[in-house]
């Protein structure tokens, strides 16, 4: 059986990145990836406007200066296919490919208690051992297909916006359904909209959603930001969102009506997180939010032209932001062509899924494709999926049946050896996916340089460190009004999912400065031999 230093799982951002650490130290690390190539979620989510809402200049790899010169974005946000381009050019130019088997999807990892390894099983039959198993596999990789009855029975074309077919699709002259009306369904149903005869939405839960005001790159900004960088880089790293943005320095509730109508005329000119970044109460006191909430809902009302499709757009079930705030290309106004119809699931719920379409409780549509844009199993469901088996014969998915424990969303108790990258309890969705990527990387990396300068062979966290990690993530979560929304950072998209607010909410800059000290003072909070 190869024996290797290190088992990386998932070839996206974050396997390339600590693929390129662990070579450059010399290590002996193998990756895996399912998919054909590299790209993670940008190699997945393939759909028609796919799109980022980190902007690009701050959405790549802060390691490579010279391709940061080098590089041209088109667009302020870019598309899911210059991103992966992007990515593949990394691959490419640092020569990542051949450490990853692609093709290729880890089933299984049990630890060997007596030898400090791990034994890593493969769906090609491959099987190796390694010291570190790495997993970075991402927060929304596994889709989420809904438990519908008749799913199927459809003899039409089905297809789930995270598993895009790479030829792409032509919806010229069909009937179209789209289920859901999350990110995916707010990016993609202009673009299907436009091809389509006739576009049936399936909405369940309006979700609150403001202008992306994407653009073409700027020439004169593009100059301004490649001139400094370096600079930005830094700053990225060390602030709230990971992220070159303004932070936290407006009350809402200190500004008078006017006042917040002219303030947030000016962020939803701005567009996307913009409108959240500024704002220190956002998130921590409801009649704040409620303000920007009726803001939002007044803008939906003057984009749509029907008054009654226009107040079913509006969420209204849960805080602005709570829910992972969507950014739009003229979605709402998609709402005002005659091809386009919403249909609202808590009037007339589906029944089932027929050969032929929908069945809700009032009528059946007949539709050629159904484009499922319901979601993923985020941020756990990656890593319950692989049969992970540590100390005692511990198995993850059983363990964190009520919720993900860990310490620093980085390592398990009773799993030794085992990293996740924006693993649950991190920043990670809540910031610059990119930003909390490196910075996971590079703590691993140096946790690792560390052991191997010791001759250790294991480090495990602690059941106490991991105790009062999970306490002090369900308080933090619970200061904030996010815990409100039955959103997927709280596990409520999927039936059954213990209720657990997932991510980390301090933002980068704290989380960096308590994982720097606890690396700082010999990995307290773990256990070495
Ligand atoms: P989301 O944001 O989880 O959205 C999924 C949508 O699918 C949402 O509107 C759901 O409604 C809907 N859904 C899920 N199951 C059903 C069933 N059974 N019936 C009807 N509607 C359903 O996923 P996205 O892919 O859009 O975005 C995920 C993230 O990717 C996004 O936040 C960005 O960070 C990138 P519900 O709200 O549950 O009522």
């Amino acid at each position: 059986m190869p024996h290797l230093d290190a088992v990386v799982v998932g070839a996206g951002f974050s396997g390339l990145y600590m693929m390129h650490r662990l070579r450059q130290r010399g290590l002996n690390a193998q990756g895996f990836e399912a998919g054909k190539d590299v790209g993670g979620t940008w190699y997945w989510n393939r759909y028609p406007g796919a799109r980022c809402d980190s902007e690009s200049l701050s959405y790549s790899y802060s390691f490579l200066p010279e391709l940061d010169q080098a590089w041209h974005w088109p667009e302020r946000y870019s598309e899911q296919p210059e991103i992966l381009k992007y990515i593949e050019h990394v691959a490419t130019t640092q020569d990542l490919r051949r450490h990853f088997r692609f093709q290729t999807r880890v089933t299984t990892a049990d630890f060997d208690e007596t030898a400090d390894l791990w034994t890593i099983g493969t769906d090609q039959g491959d099987q190796v051992t390694a010291r570190f198993l790495i997993m970075a596999t991402g927060c929304l990789s596994q889709p989420n297909w809904p438990a519908i009855e008749g799913l199927a029975d459809f003899k039409g074309e089905t297809f789930h916006t995270g598993l895009w077919p790479h030829e792409g699709v032509d919806f010229a002259g069909k009937q179209v359904a789209v289920i859901g009306t999350g990110s995916s369904a707010i990016q993609s149903i202009p673009r299907i909209a436009k091809q389509a005869d006739v576009l049936f939405v399936f909405q369940r839960t309006a979700n609150h959603c403001v202008p992306a005001q994407n653009h073409a790159m700027d020439p004169e900004a593009e100059r301004a930001y490649k001139a400094d960088y370096m600079a930005k880089r830094e700053q990225a790293r060390h602030s709230f969102a990971g992220d070159v943005v303004p932070e936290l320095y407006i009350t809402i509730m200190d500004l008078s009506d006017d006042e917040l109508e002219r303030e947030l005329d000016r962020t939803w000119g701005q567009g996307g997180f913009y409108t959240q970044y500024p704002y220190t109460d956002i998130f921590t006191d409801k009649r704040a939010n409620d303000r920007v909430m009726a803001y939002s809902h007044r803008h939906i009302r003057s984009r749509v032209n029907d008054p009654g499709v226009a107040d079913l757009l509006c969420a209204k079930d849960h805080p602005i932001g709570t829910k992972r705030l969507c950014a739009d290309t003229l979605y709402f106004e998609t709402y005002n062509e005659d091809n386009v119809h919403l249909v609202d699931l808590n009037d007339t719920p589906i029944r089932a899924i027929r050969e032929d379409g929908i069945a809700t409780s009032d009528r059946a549509y007949e539709v050629d494709a159904i484009v499922y844009a319901t979601g993923f199993n985020a941020m756990t469901g990656a890593l319950t999926s692989v049969d992970i088996r540590g100390c005692d014969g511990r198995v993850l998915k059983e363990v964190w049946n009520d919720g993900p424990v860990n310490y620093l969303g980085l390592g398990v108790h009773g799993f030794p050896n085992l990293f996740t990258v924006t693993g649950p309890g991190s920043p990670s969705v809540l910031t610059n996916m990119v930003s909390s990527i490196e910075q996971h990387v590079e703590w691993v990396d140096r946790c690792m340089t560390w052991l191997g300068d010791r001759g250790a062979t294991r480090i495990e966290a602690d059941q106490e460190a991991q105790g009062r990690w999970v306490g002090y993530l369900n308080d933090s979560a619970n200061a904030t009004i996010f815990p409100l929304a039955n959103s997927w950072y709280i596990g409520a998209n999927i039936p059954g999912k213990a209720r657990v607010f997932l991510p980390y909410v301090n933002g980068l800059k704290t989380y960096r400065d308590e994982c720097d000290a606890v690396a700082e003072d010999g990995y307290a909070g773990f256990a070495i031999a």
